[in-house]
């Protein structure tokens, strides 16, 4: 079974985590929660990521805001990818995390969502499972089906709505 990290900065990041987890499971992938500071706990951190392959993580999602280090410093000590999830937790709407986790050093890359994008993280992490895991692959095709769907009928809909 794969298994993904939802690494969060501080437990009131969690909401934003929420629908990350939630399509995970949704997809059947194993997934660890946990709260770990790149400035409160920074020893836990670097334990955390230099284990992360041999622990068995095959994506590690890290969601932070302000000065949001979480993510690069859980790329310094893993090959894995990992995917910022910036949260919107401070006065800036966010852009103080976004900027702190996008703009990363060359060599050492952050793959980034949106602020607050939660359920892009756990896509985008779907997808790179979805490389080795073929079920995963064809639940992604699937979901991008229903999507559709759902706006062909919304389109559908506010036509009808308007056209009277
Ligand atoms: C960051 O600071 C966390 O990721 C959180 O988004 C923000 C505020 O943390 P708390 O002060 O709410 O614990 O480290």
């Amino acid at each position: 079974m794969p298994k993904v990290a939802v690494i969060m900065g501080s437990k009131s990041d969690l909401e934003v985590c929420i629908p990350a987890i939630r399509i995970l499971k949704k997809f059947g992938v194993e997934v660890t929660v946990r709260v770990i500071s790149a400035h409160r706990t920074p020893d836990e951190a670097q334990c955390f990521s230099k284990n992360a392959i041999s622990n068995g993580y095959e994506v590690i999602i890290s969601a932070a805001g302000k000065a949001a280090h979480l993510a690069g410093i859980l790329a310094a000590y893993t090959t894995l990818p990992v995917i910022g999830l910036p949260v919107k937790s401070s006065t800036m709407d966010g852009l103080d995390s976004l900027l702190s986790v996008v703009q990363m050093p060359s060599g050492v890359p952050v793959a980034t969502v949106a602020i607050n994008g939660g359920e892009n993280a756990g896509i985008l992490a779907l997808q790179m499972l979805s490389l080795k895991y073929p079920d995963i692959m064809l639940k992604l095709s699937d979901h991008k089906k229903a999507m559709a769907a759902a706006v062909s009928e919304d389109d559908k809909n506010l036509q009808k709505e308007f056209s009277l």
